[in-house]
């Protein structure tokens, strides 16, 4: 079975769009399968309200961590635990996205086992992907809950949470491919001034591997175009997902010395009176090649110096020093 995705949303519609085009096709393969749930079915009283004022003052709403919880929990098939003297600033203060979170006496024990994503393809470390260290296996032994009464099976295995976030850390093409290994996504979408900021760390706290991020440095409504651009990001590397496997592996940001691509040119080889540069056309496969990657590194250099300064240098080669 593919990958399960639920979004929850006051404005789920907006999601209708993930039936059409290649999403559609993938959902009809059976490579993904997509659920949106409006966050106002989990609200009680007359007016669906999910939101209120900030404690301590200031501008805009906070969505109550009571309505998001229940529909977490719901999805999740968690039992609602009080957490014993639990100060918020504290755990609170860990939990962006992939921090590298140390298991506390206040913890319950999750099986190591149950929140782990395949990384075969992941050489690098990237914190945060196993919710719990290895060490955390033997329940006996283990530091339990407040209560017996707490204990209670983690979310399902490989199952990610995700709460877009403008003040989290940058989702980028490494989270993307770590997160396209889950086996179920669970995004939660903020909306007006950003949801009540225990949520993150009580999931953390029942087990379940949670991250927050930021998709750019600009501000927007609300997470759902967040989710939306993470989504396409993630499931586009499930196999099967693209028509074209090849051409994932030569894109930009992808492998461990991400350049910008090279230019692309198709037929006709004059158009207008503009021509595509000779080489192209020559039949040098190795001209060619040395082209791009030129192109590539000098593109880089001034349109994104902060990936050269990221690179590797081991890893260029003579005629790259040139450039
Ligand atoms: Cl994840 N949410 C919102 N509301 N604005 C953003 C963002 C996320 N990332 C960049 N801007």
């Amino acid at each position: 079975v593919g990958m399960k995705i639920d979004i929850v949303s006051v404005f789920p519609e907006y999601f209708d769009v993930l039936n059409l085009s290649l999403f559609g096709k993938a959902q009809e393969k059976g490579i993904v399968s997509v659920a949106a749930h409006n966050l106002r079915d989990w609200t009680h009283d007359v007016h669906h309200s999910v939101d209120d004022t900030p404690v301590g003052g200031g501008a805009g709403m906070v969505m109550k961590p009571a309505v998001w919880a229940e529909c977490l929990d719901e999805l999740l098939g968690l039992e609602p635990v009080e957490m014993g003297a639990c100060d918020a600033s504290e755990d609170a203060a860990a939990d962006s996205a992939g921090v590298d979170d140390q298991p506390t006496d206040e913890q319950p024990a999750a099986d190591a086992s149950e929140v782990r994503i395949d990384r075969s393809e992941q050489p690098t470390a990237v914190d945060g992907i196993h919710a719990q260290p290895s060490d955390a296996t033997d329940d006996d032994t283990q530091a339990m809950p407040q209560s017996e009464a707490d204990a209670q099976p983690a979310a399902a295995p490989g199952t990610v949470l995700i709460f877009p976030n403008p003040s989290a850390p940058l989702f980028t093409q490494r989270d993307a491919t770590e997160l396209s290994h889950a086996g179920r996504l669970v995004f939660g979408c903020g909306r007006y001034e950003g949801y009540d900021a225990r949520i993150p760390p009580y999931y953390r706290a029942q087990g379940v591997d949670v991250r927050e991020y930021s998709i750019g440095d600009y501000v927007l409504n609300g997470g759902e175009v967040a989710v939306s651009v993470m989504l396409e990001a993630i499931t586009r590397l499930l196999p099967g997902f693209m028509g074209n496997a090849d051409s994932i592996v030569e894109e930009s940001y992808t492998g461990e010395n991400a350049l910008l691509e090279h230019r692309q040119y198709t037929k006709p080889a004059v158009w207008r009176g503009v021509g595509v540069p000779d080489v192209l056309l020559s039949g040098d496969h190795g001209k060619v090649d040395r082209f791009r990657r030129d192109e590539a590194l000098e593109r880089t250099d001034r349109i994104r110096p902060d990936l050269i300064a990221k690179l590797d240098c081991r890893r260029l080669d003579k005629a790259d020093r040139k450039t």
